[in-house]
């Protein structure tokens, strides 16, 4: 009588015990279904400028995927008002004071310098900010043209960002003659 209590008790207990640990699965497998979406977060790179050829602009350049979109945000601030051009070039190298290390314009497609959405046009040529009295402008793109962190021909990472004293003219070559470069930015990766 004894005995067969305690196989009774040992039972029971394994019997709770599966049942524990079935209820704990269970928990588990709907907390995956309804939590975290598999998909790792978005994708971003960034590039702090910093003033180049004795200017005092600084700025700051966003790159955020969404999709194959990525979306694209920069601002300035301390830049004298009126329009200025703003380019990626093809080193992310801002160690000249003037900028130049940077390189030409970022062209991995070998075309003609334009205006962004309108034939051909570098895929370096995002455009022109209009800078208000208060020294500061912004831009915005979304593109599907760009990758970020791919590491292919089309990736925008390691290369510059370039702010320009002028406008772009959108069709003089190589470079829409947008005079010195003022402010520089290498665009790297967030973490
Ligand atoms: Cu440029
Ligand atoms: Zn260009």
């Amino acid at each position: 009588m004894k005995k067969n209590l305690l196989t009774f008790g040992i039972k029971a207990s394994l019997l709770l015990l599966i049942s524990i640990s079935l209820a704990l699965t269970g928990c588990e497998r709907i907390q995956n279904q309804v939590g975290v979406p598999s998909t790792p977060s978005a994708k971003q790179a960034i590039a702090t400028i910093a003033p180049a050829s004795d200017s005092s602009v600084t700025g700051m350049a966003i790159f955020t995927q969404n999709g194959d979109q990525i979306t694209f945000t920069v601002e300035i601030q301390n830049a004298s008002p009126g329009i200025h051009a703003v380019h990626i070039h093809e080193n992310g190298d801002c160690s000249a004071p003037d900028g130049k290390s940077a390189g030409g314009h970022w062209n991995p497609t070998d075309v003609a310098h334009g205006k962004w959405g309108v034939g051909e046009f570098h895929l370096g040529d995002i455009g022109n900010i209009t800078v208000g009295e208060d020294g500061t402008g912004s831009l915005e793109l979304t593109t599907d043209l760009w990758e970020i962190g791919t590491g292919s021909d089309i990736d925008v990472v390691g290369k510059g960002i370039i702010v320009h004293a002028d406008a772009d003219d959108f069709i003089s070559q190589p470079s829409g003659n947008a005079g010195a470069r003022i402010g520089c930015g290498v665009i790297t990766l967030a973490e």
